[in-house]
């Protein structure tokens, strides 16, 4: 079993040479790949240096910011095109902590897609202030609620998907970025008939590094969980599955 651990990286100069360690420590079986999206702060050019003495470790330099679901499309274009079985995303801030990659990748051997959750028991969020957390709930619920999905944390960016899994729900096709790109993906794998494990994790704030979430984002994600509730995305026919 190849796997392809995935982490997007704008400005994470702090936090990217420890996360990617942390994360090859945990399997030899285990490759680390950073979409870097030119980050000033020279995050690409650290990464860059350290794979001159850890083979395990994949850069992809893109030009500009291109915000964070092409950041995904490109991770998985890159765990397709390089023959891994599987693919995990996580954060590079240490909100999500490598520590739960073997609870992540244990659940994939039941389930076609694994998220480490915030909202079952043994999850919780640790130093979030009052109205982020209450805001997280809350989005969750509303999600879970409106397209009926049986997962308790669908903007949890921190998840396994087999490859295989991916191939057959065309996740090229989501066009949406930052939460519903991620709360997408969910929907998109539940509705193709696939096993959506959940594993506990606590989610840690950063403590490097700014925040980057906005009013905007927030508003937008409502809107479009909305508008995918009434017009469901269309997936790709089981037939035209079996032909590929
Ligand atoms: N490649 C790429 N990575 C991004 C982009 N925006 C954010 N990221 C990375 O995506 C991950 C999640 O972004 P965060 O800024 O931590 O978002 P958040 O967790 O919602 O908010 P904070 O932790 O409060 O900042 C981090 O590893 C970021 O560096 C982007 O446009 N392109
Ligand atoms: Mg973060």
């Amino acid at each position: 079993m190849r796997t392809l651990v995935a982490t997007p990286t704008y400005n994470e100069a702090e936090n990217v040479v420890p996360l990617v360690e942390r994360v090859l420590v945990q399997s030899p079986e285990v490759e680390a790949l950073v979409v870097d999206d030119a980050s000033p702060d020279g995050t690409g050019d650290l990464v860059a240096k350290r794979m001159e003495e850890e083979p395990r470790l994949h850069l992809l330099r893109r030009e500009g910011k291109l915000g964070l679901g092409s950041a995904y499309l490109a991770a998985f274009r890159y765990a397709i095109d390089h023959g891994f079985d599987r693919v995990v995303t996580m954060d590079c801030d240490f909100s999500h902590d490598p520590r739960y990659l073997p609870d992540l990748l244990a659940g994939m051997e039941e389930h076609d897609m694994m998220i480490g959750s915030r909202y079952i028991p043994g999850g919780g969020i640790a130093n979030w202030p009052v109205h982020r957390r209450a805001l997280s709930a809350f989005a969750n619920a509303y999600t879970r609620f409106l397209l009926r999905m049986p997962v308790h944390d669908c903007t949890s960016g921190f998840r396994c998907y087999r490859v295989s899994t991916l191939l057959a729900v065309d996740p090229f096709a989501v066009r949406s970025s930052g939460y519903s790109f991620l709360y997408e993906m969910v929907y998109r794998v539940h509705r193709a008939g696939f096993r959506i494990g959940e594993t506990p994790i606590l989610f840690e704030d950063r403590v490097a590094g700014a925040s980057k979430i906005s009013r905007s984002e927030i508003w937008r994600a409502a809107w479009h969980v909305l508008g995918t509730a009434l017009f469901p995305p269309k997936l790709p026919a089981r037939e035209e599955l079996s032909r590929r």
